[in-house]
């Protein structure tokens, strides 16, 4: 499906949601960078902090001659905690589905380690997708930083966790994860003070006046993120400020003063719930590493042999 498919599929139906893979444009991209430099968003940092930390400790459950498969990359900053301490790494795949900025960061990520082969792979992981092969004695690991599984619904994070117990099959899987929390510091860390999250939002409108020759007034949509607490998750949705009219190619989509298209969902996990999750896939928990606060943990998985 297109992005043009996807955005009129959304609007046609109610509640009215699109994916949030959508945010991802160029603009999009490097928003999304601004908000993990952000003092309120919590994630980049804590995570950044316990790879550094501890990245000796992950490098040995990797274990070496390793094939690292990263899982929708982004600016590739974060297996360097990783890299700086595997040993005889046997590759580096970083799979993520915006191309450009893919191989922006390979590049970047070359220079620093020129002896490591980097094979990245363009494709949407959340997809069937090819890799390069496993020679005999390479142990493939998945990397899954950021949280990014948080997008997923519990039903479709566990279609993801069981295709990576197969992909990643005799090797494992290190994964971070957002810890369920006081809403309060959730709600900060999704409603920034400096607007970045809503401009991050917004843009997903702004992208299908770029691309898709939308038309729409923009002052007539707000940033709305709040806690689902019974579903565990953030919600964002772009709320329409008064009755309107959004138009795509042809067609005419109006919006009740207050209707919203929800753009993405955030959820949440305990490291116990999320633990048995996985272990409906087959993986086995083992080490967990989680900051002082308790808000973010990396989980090492061991896949099913
Ligand atoms: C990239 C999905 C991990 O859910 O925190 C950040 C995206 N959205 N601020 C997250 C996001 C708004 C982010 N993930």
């Amino acid at each position: 499906m297109s992005f043009s498919e996807d955005l009129h599929a959304a609007l046609a139906q109610r509640p009215r949601r699109i994916s949030p893979k959508y945010f991802y444009d160029d603009i999009g991209s490097r928003l999304f960078e601004q908000i993990c430099e952000l003092p309120e968003y919590y994630p980049t940092c804590t995570e950044l902090a316990l790879l550094h930390t501890h990245g000796a400790e992950m490098a040995a459950c990797i274990g070496p001659r390793a094939q690292l498969v990263e899982y929708g990359a982004g600016a590739l900053r974060k297996v360097r905690g990783l890299l700086d301490h595997m040993q005889a790494p046997h590759a580096f795949v970083p799979v993520d589905i915006s191309g450009e900025h893919l191989l922006a960061a390979c590049a970047d990520l070359q220079l620093a380690y020129p002896a490591l082969a980097i094979t990245p792979v363009v494709a949407d992981f959340t997809q069937p997708h090819d890799l390069p092969r496993r020679p005999v004695g390479v142990r493939r690991v998945g990397f899954f930083p950021g949280s990014s599984i948080g997008n997923f619904s519990p039903a479709e994070a566990l279609s993801f966790l069981n295709m990576a117990a197969q992909e990643l099959r005799g090797g494992g899987l290190l994964i971070g994860i957002d810890l369920i929390k006081d809403p309060a510091v959730l709600h900060a860390a999704y409603s920034d003070a400096a607007g970045v999250t809503a401009a991050f939002n917004l843009n997903l409108l702004e992208r299908a006046r770029r691309e898709l020759g939308a038309e729409f007034d923009a002052t007539g949509f707000a940033h709305s993120a709040f806690y689902n607490a019974p579903q565990q998750r953030i919600e964002m949705h772009l709320m329409s400020l008064r009755q309107q009219v959004l138009s795509l190619g042809d067609q005419r989509y109006e919006f009740a003063a207050g209707e919203t298209l929800h753009t993405e969902n955030s959820h949440k996990y305990s490291v116990n719930g999320f633990q048995e999750q996985a272990a409906l896939a087959g993986f086995s928990a083992g080490p967990v590493w989680t900051d002082a606060r308790g808000w973010f943990a990396l989980l090492w998985l061991t896949a099913p042999a």
